[in-house]
């Protein structure tokens, strides 16, 4: 089984160094400047381009990825909102269980019908707990999924989870406020989840600014995502702004 991006994201944490993913929701591409887009994540330090969303068609998802491969290098995993989002265009899947929930089918039965499908790929399976936090706002993917998020202000809960999934044997672990989330994971939050965690920890959900990113970084994030801000004029921008401050993690090593 292929292992080498969880490799390679396992080097990255333990060097002290940071991440950084771009989400684009097939949904959603239509409206938006894929292209350009995709100049900035070529030119920039972005580390990985991640496809998926909560309401997205199989199709939509293949032709995406299929445009993203002609323009791209960098590797393209699949971010699921169900098994019909399942491509071997793509180079991994996030293996999302919804650990803070507590929906079967969102724990295990959707990857019981995925995994006869995941087999035949060549797809570089990356088992994640996923955690939803409350965000200020009642998101897709709270809706979708029918769980109630871990509470905001409460990151006890969010410990206790997330060293519950990388005892479980998850390699990675995503808190996500949701796309589009008023406001973000707090930084307490992360920080206490990442003091307790060995494995990568991915972060998401209303990061719209650079300084917003350096924020969620320093408090222990080894990855993070951003979506929504990418639609919006001035994504591209934001591209070259954050990577700008990846870099300087790197340089510094941890910032914390
Ligand atoms: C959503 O974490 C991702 O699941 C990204 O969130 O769209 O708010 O950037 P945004």
């Amino acid at each position: 089984m292929k292992n080498s991006l969880i490799r390679h994201l396992d080097l990255l944490k333990r060097n002290g160094k940071k991440a950084l993913a771009i989400l684009f929701d097939p949904d959603k591409a239509a409206g938006m400047d894929i292209n350009g887009l995709l100049e900035q994540i070529e030119r920039y330090d972005v580390d990985m381009i991640l496809v998926g969303g909560s309401l997205v068609k199989g199709n939509e998802i293949h032709d995406l990825i299929a445009d993203i491969k002609e323009q791209s290098e960098k590797p393209v995993i699949l971010f699921p909102g169900s098994p019909n989002q399942i491509s071997d265009a793509a180079d991994g899947i996030l293996l999302l269980s919804l650990i803070s929930g507590r929906n079967p089918e969102l724990l295990i039965g959707r990857h019981v019908e995925a995994a006869p499908l995941l087999y035949q790929t060549d797809l570089e399976i990356l088992p994640t707990g996923y955690m939803l936090i409350d965000s200020g706002a009642y998101t897709t993917a709270h809706y979708v999924s029918n769980t109630l998020p871990i509470p905001h202000d409460k990151p006890q809960i969010a410990v206790f989870t997330a060293m519950a999934g990388e005892m479980l044997g998850l390699k990675l672990i995503y808190m996500d406020g949701g796309s589009g989330a008023k406001r973000t994971v707090s930084e307490e939050m992360i920080r206490q989840v990442s003091e307790k965690l060995t494995i990568p920890l991915i972060v998401g959900g209303g990061i719209r600014s650079a300084e917003k990113a350096r924020e969620i970084w320093a408090a222990g994030a080894d990855i993070i995502v951003i979506g929504t801000a990418m639609e919006s004029e001035g994504g591209e921008n934001l591209i070259e702004k954050v990577s700008h401050v990846k870099r300087q993690f790197s340089l510094n090593g941890k910032e914390r």
